[in-house]
């Protein structure tokens, strides 16, 4: 102990991100008397130099917040009370395995795992979990809710191909930014953003709002959301048919080019122009630098996916190199995610997925709630908050709700999610366990430490995922028991030879340097190495084929699009537990004054599916007939307890069973004082 009036001693420690971001930052971390008071960026990591997101800065607050999770505990009141009696751990997972058992003898597949990205570590998630539920045999998740369209597309074009890294875009001297904000998404892209623009590129910018990389920008498309199918076909059908297809380039290295051509040939600029609602001259702009430009850099996003377009959009979009002939230089092809650009074995999974079914995340409402063939009667949720982030939330809320279903939830603190649980069991965070951080920006790979010990009684996924199968008879010999033991396998999986000192943090790039060129260190890895631009999986999937354009949702009764964008505090629903500003509706002056709506007025926002009651925010910086909502946000942070996710359909966007968020059409009015 401490004297009492002398300051413990205070040490740096250095770990590593591993949420789910981009950017996989390395991390400063204070400790004082055991507690974190601080968390920075480094410095020795050239892409985090030295700054993090506000998000993670606070992350703290979190680990010694209220809201944590300290303890095991079990249902008392009515599911959504919120009402829970402390439990020891044996208890908890007693009452856990006691309903698995009941469930595994009945029929397997109603137990449903339900994770997403609340953290992207190789340890902490198809690990330890991995082996619980196949051993199981529970029915499988498909991770639907964040870049399956995107995810589909660059897997059909290019087999997942690694894509140019942030370190690369000084060179480029056109960069179309498409469909992203890495203002608050990607933060560390924007020094480099800026050495390119200083560097004299051209950047352009796709978004139906002006956010600051598109006030930035030399040209602003501002599309109607759902749109950018018929405006990247367009830019197809001009390089096509005004001879700027790189011709040599695709008969070497592509396939499908004219199934695409056919496909783009009804979308002249000016009929992209009335559905995108963009004139055609900037579409044509666009088109006409595209072609002089080198090296021409495409940063596709993750906002074009998220509707009923988006997988062919993403598409479309990824075939811009390829048919104008853009790889081959360094700063040149496109940038997306490169979540698979490392070739990492998991020998720690012994056996195959089983042929359970498999239930799109999409739909867990539906499932809950209006089963076809056998219902789920467990629902295991971790890594994920599914009450905040999936559409159609009463829906959601209402599945949670029912008494025949047993809920555990297994996180870090008290989420809108939790509140549903009949078992809570707490999750230590990155701060308490080991695990790693793999960028799918840059290329890079880290070890995450624990630089505190575990709060309360929190335990990390391995160890608990791990108890849980040796309680069920399912543990084997040879099953990495701990999590030592779980990080020790997952590094003996990876392509790079590491030492095996635990205790020094390190980060490994591919042989490439992590900074590979498309078409001279890394090749579409389909199986003959070309590109396929018409993938027949993908067309075969598409409702209207691949490219196929499907018309705005919109009614005369909701006729506005609303858009769901990240803000710089709340992309995941992670830390919205924490104070944030007022949720409001951003909407244009004009739809505004159309409603009689002013600038702070209460409103409601509603459609077939819900309403939500929030304060308007008016600003011309969001093209009319489209308003938008922070995602990511809790409950608690509107008037009547429902998100913009009460307003989300849970129809599937064309490609990869994704997520249609910004399908919803809404209504607004204005509401009493
Ligand atoms: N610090 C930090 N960064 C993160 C994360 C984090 O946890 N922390 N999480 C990461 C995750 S999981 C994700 S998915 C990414 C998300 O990062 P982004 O790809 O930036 O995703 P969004 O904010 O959903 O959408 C980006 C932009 O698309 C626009 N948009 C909406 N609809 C359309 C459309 O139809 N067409 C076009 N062209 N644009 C449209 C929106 O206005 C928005 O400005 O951020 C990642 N970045
Ligand atoms: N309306 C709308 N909704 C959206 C989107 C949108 O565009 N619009 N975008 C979506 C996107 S891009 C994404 S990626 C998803 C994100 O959705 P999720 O992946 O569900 O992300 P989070 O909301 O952050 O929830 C993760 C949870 O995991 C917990 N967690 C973190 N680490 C651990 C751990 O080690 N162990 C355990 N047991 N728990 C842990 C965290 O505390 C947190 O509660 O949301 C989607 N939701
Ligand atoms: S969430 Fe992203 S930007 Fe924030 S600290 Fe983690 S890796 Fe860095
Ligand atoms: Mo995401």
């Amino acid at each position: 102990m401490p004297k009492p009036g002398v300051a413990p001693p205070e040490s740096l420690v250095q770990t590593a991100c591993p949420l789910d971001c981009p950017d996989a930052c390395t991390l400063d971390v204070t400790v004082r008397g055991g507690r974190v008071t601080k968390i920075d960026g480094s410095k020795d990591n050239h892409i985090t130099d030295g700054y993090i997101c506000a998000k993670v800065r606070t992350f703290h607050e979190r680990v010694y917040g209220d809201d944590r999770l300290l303890y095991p505990a079990i249902r008392r009141g009515a599911k959504g009370s919120g009402q829970f009696k402390r439990a020891t751990w044996d208890d908890a997972l007693d009452l856990v395995v006691s309903k698995m058992q009941e469930a595994r003898a009945s029929a397997p597949e109603t137990i449903l795992p339900l994770c997403y990205g609340g953290s992207n570590g190789m340890l902490t998630q198809d690990f330890a979990d991995a082996i619980l539920f196949r051993r199981l045999g529970a029915s499988r998740l498909l991770r639907t809710v964040c870049a399956a369209p995107t995810g589909a597309a660059n897997m059909g074009l290019y087999g997942k191909m690694a894509s140019t890294s942030y370190e690369d875009y000084p060179q480029a001297k056109l960069i179309v930014v498409w469909g992203v904000n890495p203002g608050v998404s990607g933060i560390h892209i924007m020094p480099f953003l800026k050495e390119a623009r200083d560097n004299g590129a051209y950047v352009v910018v796709i978004d139906p709002r002006s956010t600051t990389v598109a006030r930035q920008a030399d040209l602003h498309l501002a599309v109607r959301p759902g749109t950018d199918l018929p405006v990247a076909l367009a830019i197809h059908r001009y390089l096509f048919e005004e001879g700027h297809a790189d011709e040599a380039f695709l008969a070497e290295h592509a396939r499908g080019a004219a199934s695409l051509r056919e496909r783009a040939k009804e979308w002249t600029f000016a009929r992209a122009a009335e559905v995108s609602g963009v004139a055609a001259d900037q579409i044509r702009q666009l088109a006409g630098r595209y072609v002089k430009a080198a090296p021409a850099l495409v940063k596709c996003g993750w906002g074009l996916e998220r509707n009923r377009n988006g997988g062919s959009a993403a598409a479309a979009v990824l075939a811009l190199p390829a048919v104008a002939g853009k790889f081959g230089v360094r700063g040149g092809g496109f940038s997306m995610s490169n979540s698979a650009s490392w070739n990492i074995e998991r020998p720690w999974i012994t056996e195959p997925e089983p042929p359970t079914r498999a239930m799109n995340m999409n739909k867990v409402g539906r499932f809950l709630t209006e089963p076809e063939g056998l219902p789920v009667n467990l629902l295991f949720v971790y890594n994920c908050n599914p009450v905040a982030i999936l559409p159609d939330q009463r829906r959601v809320i209402k599945g949670l709700e029912r008494e025949d279903l047993f809920t555990v939830v297994f996180d870090q603190v008290l989420t809108d999610t939790a509140m549903y649980a009949d078992v809570v069991l707490p999750a230590t965070t990155f701060l308490e366990h080991y695990d790693t951080a793999r960028g799918y920006g840059p290329i890079t790979l880290q070890l995450g430490k624990p630089v505190i010990d575990a709060v309360g009684e929190s335990r990390p996924n391995h160890d608990v995922f791990m108890d849980l199968a040796r309680r069920l008879d399912l543990a084997v010999d040879g099953d990495p028991a701990d999590e030592l033991e779980g990080m020790l396998a997952v590094l003996s999986g990876l392509p790079t030879k590491i030492g095996d000192d635990l205790r020094e943090w390190w980060k490994a790039a591919p042989p490439n340097g992590g900074r590979p060129i498309q078409f001279v260190d890394v090749f579409p890895k389909t199986p003959d190495q070309k590109i396929d631009l018409f993938p027949e999986a993908l067309n075969k999937q598409a409702p209207k084929g691949l490219y196929g354009f499907q018309p705005d949702p919109g009614t005369a009764e909701f006729p506005l699009a609303l858009i769901t964008p990240a803000s710089d505090r709340t992309i995941s629903s992670t830390l919205g537990e924490l104070p944030r500003p007022a949720v409001t509706l951003e909407m244009n002056p004009e739809d505004a004054a159309a409603r009689n709506i002013d600038d702070g007025a209460p409103i409601r926002v509603w459609n077939a599916l819900g309403e939500v009651l929030v304060k308007a925010h008016l600003t011309p910086l969001l093209r009319p007939g489209t308003v938008a909502m922070p995602k990511g946000v809790w409950r608690r942070h509107t008037a009547n307890g429902f998100t913009s996710n009460a307003l989300a359909p849970d129809t599937l966007a064309d490609l990869g069973g994704g997520a249609c968020f910004n399908d919803a059409r809404v209504q607004v009015a204005r509401r009493g004082k």
